[in-house]
């Protein structure tokens, strides 16, 4: 049998001198997490967690039963290790302190409990995806502005794909490696060492009913994709659109793509629709540290200086020959 996902990280701890194991603590219980998670979303209908919890999220959207449900287990498997000093979620409009009666840790962690979640009731794929910073050194009461750091500064980036199977793909910064859960032993076992997004690809994942309200060189570079040898361009393409981030963000480590969701003017308030915290910057850090690229289409999205919690960005990643082509087309306006 393969190392175990605890095992990989302890000998990863291993490596870096003076190290207190309190990271390693920290994903101990963010794995817990998933393990629950994974349980309720794996249950579905025969526990009663599908279908809508009745209410709406700081977004503005209504939140499923399994929203809730998921961002509860999430807080309650990580409030109490006293690695982190404050959390963030997509599902929670302010920042989640830890309550008195735990010790804190040096670590901040921003997180989407069920990425995907419009997709829970029909059976399709979902995720939990999170991002370890550092708190800030000396803040004891951190707020939303400490959670204020740029993408390159994140500390480890993963996600938990609850689909066939169950996998948690991280890294820490040396690159990326895919676990899949052994339900009968209750662990996570290393099956994807070194995960490479291929350079090149010939498929394209983006929201089609979207097209009117995209940018110029977004609607150049789909037509291209759309034509293929009959429009330019080398090769066909194929197109794919789960509707979670969390499986077509995996696809593309898997076997390549380029994934989409651009700024359009279908909104103007957002300059497009996923979140930059729990998002946009984990799945970059992943991306980019198995040699993909990601971009707004103008700037790399890790270099972002955060305004808030919930700030929105548009998100090009995934095939670097495919990502620098459509961000080429940018500087082409
Ligand atoms: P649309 C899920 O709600 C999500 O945040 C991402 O996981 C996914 O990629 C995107 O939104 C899907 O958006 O507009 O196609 O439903």
């Amino acid at each position: 049998m393969s190392k175990s996902l605890i095992q990989f990280i302890i000998e990863e701890q291993r490596q870096i001198p003076n190290a207190s194991g309190n990271f390693t603590g920290l994903l101990n219980d963010i794995i817990s997490a998933c393990k629950q998670i994974a349980h309720d979303v794996n249950k579905g209908a025969l526990i009663g967690v599908l279908g809508s919890a009745g209410s709406e999220n700081v977004q503005g959207e209504t939140q499923k039963k399994l929203d809730i449900i998921t961002n509860e287990i999430f807080i309650k498997a990580n409030e109490w290790g006293g690695h982190l000093a404050a959390m963030a979620s997509e599902e929670m409009d302010d920042i989640y302190e830890i309550p008195k009666q735990y010790p804190r840790g040096k670590y901040l962690i921003t997180f989407d409990p069920l990425d995907g979640s419009s997709n829970i009731d029909v059976n399709v794929s979902v995720g939990t995806i999170f991002s370890i910073l550092r708190c800030p050194e000396g803040v004891t009461h951190p707020t939303a502005s400490d959670f204020m750091q740029p993408g390159t500064t994140q500390v480890c980036a993963g996600y938990a794909l609850y689909g066939p199977n169950t996998m948690i793909v991280l890294t820490t910064g040396n690159g990326v490696n895919g676990f899949t859960l052994d339900r009968d032993v209750g662990d996570f076992f290393l099956t994807n060492p070194d995960m490479q997004v291929p350079v090149d690809t010939q498929e394209f994942a983006i929201n089609m009913s979207n097209r009117r309200f995209w940018e110029e060189p977004v609607q150049r570079y789909v037509e291209e994709c759309i034509k293929g040898v009959d429009g330019g361009r080398e090769k066909n393409f194929n197109m794919r659109w789960v509707g979670s981030m969390v499986a077509d963000v995996h696809r593309i480590l898997m076997r390549g793509g380029i994934f989409m969701y651009p700024f359009d003017t279908k909104d103007a308030a957002r300059a497009g629709k996923l979140r930059l915290m729990y998002e946009a910057n984990p799945m970059s850090f992943i991306v980019e540290q198995a040699g993909g690229v990601c971009s707004t289409g103008r700037e790399r999205i890790m270099a972002l200086l955060p305004v808030g919690l919930h700030q929105r960005v548009p998100v090009i990643l995934g095939s670097k020959n495919e990502v620098e082509r459509l961000v080429s087309y940018h500087k082409d306006v």
